[in-house]
């Protein structure tokens, strides 16, 4: 399909109008998700947005980060929301009662869960960018590095062991939530089997911020979300009790493939600043990490459909669902006949190149199949950070062409510079939130 491309006036308004929303979502120390439907810091965002934000400015993208790492727990995860300042978002805090977990973090009230660990790409992006750029910005982030290398190895090995305790190369997820795709059909056959139990009542904010319930989970969805959330506090977050007892252990690819991914860069930092040396060093247990996982992503794909499964722990059962994360050996890699036949598919006419799509990016699911929902959420809708991790991992195989092809089809669609949080595939509109940060990051990154 042959897409207009953005003219050079409508890319320096975008350009323009990128940084603004980012600077309009900056709260001093870090940047809200979204204005009003996401006030707070979420962890996965927070990588993008640092990426974005560093094209502009590499020391307030440090900060993103650095912010982001005063959540962290002692375990090592890294918390999928911090609540930096009151507000009416729900969950909050009060729901998520992190006050039952040792391991919690001081002077900042956070989430129990986590997202997929996406930060050590955008931070291995901000390097680059502020070599390339050199002086004060090089320097600042080479210190950066350095200050902060053990605490993205912590946060990798919390995946690596609490999250992975029979070595299987699979990051085990305990909420959708944690896979940030919350109500993908990935998960629909694990969440028809849990059966809600005795939780305070609540009331959903987020229908208040849509004009469209059907754009957004069910009310019976989110009752399983919360029932999840209530059996980690149960479990005082302790990884291994919420395991005997929780109703929800799957084992993520798309987590999976970017933990592998990120252990290869962190490695590659640490060598390249000399930082954790030596046989037992952060980068050999780095190396050793990326190599566990991206093993178990490339044995999770199903041979006839080329696409990567999750694997239902508590069954035993892989799961055939064809979500975009079934493209997770393209970001890890490791196969490069795997790696031609995925690009294939990706542009083809069951995804990028299906007949109905408005713009030929990345669907959230794949068109063709009967999961597909074109304005639910992570059911159908495009999602332009999705499009964003294809094009990065495209580029990264050497797949240049096809990474630009999704490259300029994305700034194509926001060209209308919303920055909307998932567009309607097939119409094209904009959905959900406006002015989304990781969206504008995004967009800078693809202009820059
Ligand atoms: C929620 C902030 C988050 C993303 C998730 C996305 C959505 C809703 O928004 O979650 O209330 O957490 O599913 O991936 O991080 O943009």
């Amino acid at each position: 399909m042959t897409v207009a491309q953005p003219s050079a006036v409508e890319i320096g308004l975008m350009a323009g109008r990128a940084g603004y929303v980012l600077r309009a979502n900056d709260r001093g120390a870090f940047t809200v998700a979204s204005p009003t439907l996401y006030p707070h810091m979420w962890s996965w965002d927070a990588g993008f947005v640092a990426l974005g934000i560093a094209t502009v400015s590499v020391p307030r993208a440090l900060n993103e980060l650095r912010s982001l790492l005063s959540g962290q727990w002692a375990t090592g995860m890294i918390p999928h929301i911090l609540f930096h300042s009151p507000s009416d978002y729900f969950p909050g805090p009060e729901r998520w009662r992190t006050q039952v977990a040792a391991a919690r973090p001081a002077g900042v009230l956070t989430s129990g869960i986590c997202q997929p660990p996406i930060h050590v790409i955008a931070l291995s992006r901000i390097l680059h960018d502020a070599r390339r750029k050199g002086g004060a910005d090089q320097e600042l982030a080479e210190e950066f590095v350095r200050e902060t290398f053990d605490s993205w190895l912590a946060w990798h090995s919390y995946l690596a062991t609490a999250r992975d305790p029979y070595s299987y190369g699979l990051v085990e997820i305990h909420h959708g939530w944690e896979s940030g795709m919350d109500d993908s059909p990935r998960w629909d056959a694990a969440y028809a089997n849990v059966r809600v139990g005795d939780m305070p009542p609540f009331v959903r904010a987020d229908l208040a911020h849509v004009a469209d319930p059907s754009q957004r989970p069910t009310d019976a969805e989110y009752a399983t979300y919360l029932w999840l959330l209530e059996q980690k506090v149960h479990a005082r977050y302790d990884d291994a009790v919420y395991r005997a007892t929780g109703d929800f252990v799957m084992g993520d690819v798309l987590v999976s493939a970017l933990l592998a991914a990120a252990s290869d860069l962190l490695a590659d930092m640490g060598e390249e600043l000399g930082i954790g040396g030596g046989a037992s060093g952060g980068v050999e247990q780095s190396r050793a990490i990326a190599r566990r996982f991206r093993t178990g992503v490339l044995r999770s794909v199903n041979p006839e459909t080329g696409l990567a499964r999750d694997l239902d722990l508590r069954t035993g059962t892989w799961l055939d669902v064809e979500s975009a994360a079934g493209f997770a050996p393209l970001l890890c890699g490791g196969d490069d006949a795997l790696t031609r036949r995925q690009r294939d598919l990706l542009l083809g006419p069951r995804w990028c190149g299906h007949s109905r799509l408005r713009w030929p990016v990345v669907p959230s699911v794949s068109p063709a199949s009967p999961a597909f929902r074109e304005q639910t959420y992570w059911r159908g809708p495009q999602w332009p950070v999705l499009n964003w991790l294809m094009a990065w991992a495209l580029n990264r195989s050497g797949e240049q062409e096809a990474a630009n092809q999704l490259r300029l089809a994305g700034l194509s669609q926001l060209v209308d510079c919303d920055f909307a949080e998932y567009y309607q595939p097939v119409t094209g509109e904009t959905l959900g939130s406006r002015d989304q940060s990781w969206t504008a990051a995004i967009a800078l990154d693809f202009l820059a």
